[in-house]
Order: C-alpha cells, then structure tokens, then sequence
C-alpha cells in the first residue's frame, strides 16, 4: 500500500517529510515518572509501546466485535481479526447510540476494568503527580474502510472548557493500527501555538456550524503553523498520552481490519472536570 499521499475525512494529505515525521518514542522513560513528565511538559505528548498486555487488548476487540450482529465481519475472519465485510449490517443505530452495541460496551465490567486498570491509572498518577481519577466518559470509537471519517484536527481543551486543564488524554488502539487502518496523529508542538494562529485552518473546514474542530484539512492545518503531523504504526498494546492543548486529528481507514480504538480521560482527585464528562459516553450526547 502506498505511504505517498494519505487522507483524513476525504481530504488527500501528502505523505511528504514536510508535513509529517515518526513520533517520538517514550517507552524507554516508562518505569521514570520525572524524565516521563518532564517529555510530557516538553512534547505534549508520550508514546508508550507494549505499555499494556497484547492479549488483554485483543481480548477487548473480540469482545466488542462479537457483539455485532451477523454481517459486520467479512466471511472466515473472527471478532479478534475484526476484518470488514464492506457492509454494515442493517438496523442498527448511529455509532455509540442507544441500541448500538458501542453504547453498551462502555458501560459493560469488561469495559471499565480494562479503564480503570492500575497500569493506566498509575501511569496518569505519574503524570500529574499525585492521585487521579478517571472522567466515567471513555469512548470507544471504530471506523472501517469506505466511510473516509476521522477525528478533524482539534484540541481536547476545545471539548472541556468547563473544567481544569489538568487533564490527560489516554488514546488506546484496540487491535494493531498502522497508518493505513487510521490511527491518532498529532501535530509536533502545537501544545505552545494561540488559537489565533490557525486562522487560515479554520477557514478551510467543513463544519462552519461547529467552532470546535480546527479543520478537517489536515494539510491546511499544518501549513498554517508550519508543523509537522507525528504518525506511528500503533500495534495492540500501545498507549499515547496527550495533553488538552496539543492538536491531533486521524486518518482515514482504508485497510480490511477496521480501526477500534478507546480514550480515556484522567484528572487529578478533588480537581474539577468539566461536568459533560461525569457520565457515562453515548454517541449522542453532543459533548
Ligand atoms: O480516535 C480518534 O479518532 C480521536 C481521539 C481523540 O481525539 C482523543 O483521544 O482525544
């Protein structure tokens, strides 16, 4: 498969070395809270690879996958492959809706003991520096080939203004996640840009309704700060955390294996969240 031109919600995004470079990798600073923290401040930030059990992680798959009805899988591939038929099967609601298995899942125990595992509890506890509680609204997202959606450039503070910015983002591929099958990127430093500098993005965009994303163009959105779009090729097990002023978006999927990924949000104990993130996520309820 071709790495020369990629796309994010349709829009073609040259896979050139201006507007994209490989992720900094943080897995060796895993077991040092300081130097961890110390990356997160300067990267907004921190790749962790293998950071959670392989097998944990593709037992989470199937297990959202096997909650579909027949026809969502393609013939011969099982829940853990999580391989497209190339149609969804009928009858469903919207993604995340009441009714739609995604919308049960994050209020199944399966769901919430992988959230609240202490691997990822202590990781956010590292990071902020003292004990933390995670924001009931963790989301699972999935996407496969043919619909060109993804996440439009933005910044999660854009989400939470009603609460502490001292909040960290974990973004957890569930399945392998290569660029191909749409993973998260984010734009290398944008944590230290002003608004005002994404002007020009924000003039190219497809949701004039909405103030929060950035753009949808994800080239246009780079250009106008002259930053770069930091990719990897996420297998099960990853984990990146990021800060709520850093910009990141994601690419379309156009592999088979369809994109299934969890974010979860973590605040320091007694902080105050922004209260639309005190329940439990339903892909309606325009938070
Ligand atoms: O998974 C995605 O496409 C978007 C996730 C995201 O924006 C986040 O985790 O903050």
């Amino acid at each position: 498969m071709s790495r020369q031109v990629v796309s994010s919600n349709g829009v073609p995004i040259p896979f050139t070395d201006e507007l994209f470079a490989p992720m900094p990798d943080s897995t060796p600073l895993a077991g040092d809270a300081a130097a961890l923290r110390r990356r997160f401040a300067e990267d907004g930030v921190v790749l962790l690879r293998g950071f959670l059990d392989r097998r944990a992680v593709l037992d989470l798959r199937a297990a959202y996958l096997s909650a579909f009805p027949d026809g969502l899988l393609a013939p011969g591939s099982t829940p853990e492959e999580g391989i497209f038929s190339g149609r969804s099967p009928g009858g469903l609601p919207a993604h995340g809706v009441r009714g739609h298995p995604a919308h049960a899942f994050v209020r199944d125990p399966r769901f919430t003991a992988f959230a609240d595992q202490p691997a990822l509890t202590g990781l956010a506890a590292a990071l902020l520096g003292g004990p933390v509680e995670r924001l009931p609204r963790g989301i699972l997202r999935h996407f496969h080939a043919g619909t060109l959606a993804a996440s439009r450039a933005h910044t999660d503070h854009a989400y939470m203004t009603r609460g502490s910015d001292r909040v960290l983002t974990m973004w957890i591929p569930v399945g392998d996640c290569p660029v191909e099958t749409g993973g998260l990127v984010y734009l290398e430093g944008s944590h230290r840009e002003t608004a005002e500098r994404f002007a020009r993005a924000r003039l190219a965009r497809d949701r004039a309704h909405d103030p929060r994303p950035i753009s949808h163009d994800l080239r246009a959105t780079a250009l106008a700060v002259g930053r770069r779009w930091l990719w990897h090729d996420y297998e099960a097990g990853d984990v990146t955390v990021h800060g709520p002023h850093l910009v990141h978006a994601s690419l379309d999927t156009v592999t088979d294996a369809m994109r299934v990924s969890v974010d979860l949000r973590f605040i320091l104990r007694g902080e105050k969240a922004d209260n639309r993130w005190m329940k439990e996520w339903a892909g309606d309820d325009g938070a």
